[in-house]
């Protein structure tokens, strides 16, 4: 409150958290280590050419042994907040709660948790980060076959059950987008599904929000009055710009690339609990084009269980294009995306991730519109970031990521205190260099080096880590920090 006696710009507000994040097979290693089942991730990273350079996850940052050293880390930079995940198949091996609950992988997570809480630091727990049991794919077809809205909830029941007593925050799902598309179209991501006419997507798609719904509600209905935690799901939505906001093609393009990308999830959960208007068209056409096919509608009864089913509104966020009306008429292998150009302004710097442009204001006028649209809510950053490459030397002295943080920090800032945005946490992503899922080891996102060619895995800090951990300490800008001026430097 910038009438407060000791308001200082740059000074977030009381209570404000500060968070960095993981998932279970980017860091864990332990891939077949006391009887964890495999996952999708396992057998897809084992496929030779899925993965640059045959990278896979069996060892990753050997987190499954060195949480400890993880939680020293944080420690270190004063962090009271941790966003990790769970593996469902170290918890339940082939998937499902009646093949049996594998007790050490339990043990593990109880050791992280209560490692985490003894050094100060509070647990945000994402369910599902992408490894799926590989025998719920095989059996069923993973997130193609209805049966997984049980199998999900079965593990959520298990998760709040074992661990709610001193997990306050839940994720369901992370990124269903990326799930979807990488997932089940373009086949980048395990499971490895092409599907070029994007239904194989969609289907996805709407069991995942079905599961994400019914592990909601199991929560709200069975564990929130004794466990008084909070529950949701986290998205990734881009941002958008016309390329001429004078042209109305264009203008529509980019609200069609919104609804289709940014609201796929978003609409549903916190609007009417369907697909966005646009989006609810073209899945008409799709299921019309493709008779045989069990169209992809919500029933009554389905929108009402859906909408409302997240306590904030979580939020990864990388990415902004500008968007361009393509005056086609959809022909054959082409798809209503193929109808939005995206492109991106020359002078934006780009990370070594091809798809990742430092564009930070774009996330405030993504907070902005996610206030506007989606019913002002709470909002959780739960990841934001930029990659470096794997070169030597190392790169440790990570200005560029530093200047990422500030231009973005800044963005949140003034979201906050001048367009009462009600952002709640920011988290860098990530607390370590780790699995780059198809780029393995060669894309570096860490705040922490990780040596991945010594078996010890030391991890280093970054310059961006003492960055951060400033930031921490002072819960904002340290007084006098010229981030302005940093952030033009980069530029
Ligand atoms: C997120 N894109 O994935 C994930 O949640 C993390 O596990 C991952 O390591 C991180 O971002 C960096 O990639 C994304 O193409 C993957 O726009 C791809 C995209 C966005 C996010």
């Amino acid at each position: 409150d910038p009438a407060r006696d000791d308001f200082r710009p740059g000074t977030f507000p009381d209570g404000f958290i500060w968070s960095t994040a993981t998932a279970s097979y980017q860091i864990e290693g332990g891939w077949n280590t006391d009887g964890k089942g495999q996952s999708i991730w396992d057998v897809f990273s084992h496929t030779p050419g899925k993965v640059d350079r045959g990278d896979t996850g069996d060892v990753a940052c050997d987190s499954y042994n060195k949480y400890r050293d993880d939680v020293q880390l944080m420690k270190a930079m004063g962090l009271k907040h941790y966003r990790f995940s769970l593996s469902w198949p170290r918890i339940f091996p082939d998937g499902t709660l009646a093949g049996g609950v594998n007790q050490d992988g339990v043990d593990y997570y109880n050791r992280l948790i209560d490692e985490l809480i003894t050094n100060g630091i509070a647990p945000m727990v994402t369910l599902y980060h992408w490894d799926l049991p590989q025998a719920l794919q095989e059996r069923y077809g993973g997130l193609l076959n209805e049966t997984l809205v049980e199998h999900f909830n079965d593990y959520a029941s298990y998760a709040f059950q074992a661990f709610g007593d001193r997990v306050k925050f839940w994720l369901t799902f992370n990124e269903p987008k990326v799930v979807c598309d990488n997932g089940h179209i373009t086949g980048e991501h395990a499971p490895g599904i092409q599907d070029p006419t994007l239904l194989t997507g969609y289907r996805a798609g709407h069991t995942l929000l079905k599961a994400h719904a019914r592990a909601w509600h199991t929560y709200d209905l069975n564990y929130r009055q004794t466990q008084g935690g909070k529950i949701g799901i986290t998205l990734n939505l881009d941002w958008a710009e016309p390329r001429d906001p004078d042209l109305p093609s264009d203008v529509q393009a980019t609200d069609r690339y919104m609804q289709i990308y940014s609201g796929w999830f978003a609409h549903p959960i916190y609007v009417d609990g369907d697909y966005p208007p646009f989006l609810k068209d073209e899945l008409q056409q799709l299921a019309l084009a493709n008779p045989g096919i069990n169209s992809l509608v919500f029933t009554p009864e389905d929108k009402d269980y859906i909408l409302g089913t997240s306590d904030f509104f979580g939020l990864n966020h990388y990415v902004t294009r500008i968007v361009a009306n393509r005056d086609i008429v959809i022909g054959p292998g082409q798809t209503f995306r193929d109808t939005i150009e995206t492109t991106v302004a020359p002078e934006w710097p780009r990370a070594e991730s091809t798809w990742l442009y430092v564009v930070p204001w774009g996330l405030r006028r993504l907070l902005k519109h996610i206030k506007t649209n989606y019913g002002d809510p709470d909002i959780y950053i739960t990841e934001n970031g930029r990659s470096d490459g794997d070169v030597q030397p190392p790169i440790i002295k990570d200005t560029e990521r530093v200047c990422y943080y500030a231009g973005y920090i800044e963005e949140v800032f003034k979201a906050i205190y001048e367009d009462d945005v009600k952002v709640k946490s920011y988290t860098a992503w990530s607390l370590m260099d780790n699995f780059e899922w198809a780029r393995g080891y060669t894309e570096r996102f860490g705040l922490h080096y990780v040596d991945f060619t010594d078996p010890k895995r030391p991890r280093t800090p970054k310059q961006s880590a003492e960055f951060y951990k400033d930031i921490i300490v002072n819960n904002g800008f340290p007084e006098g920090a010229d981030v302005t001026e940093m952030v033009q430097d980069m530029w």
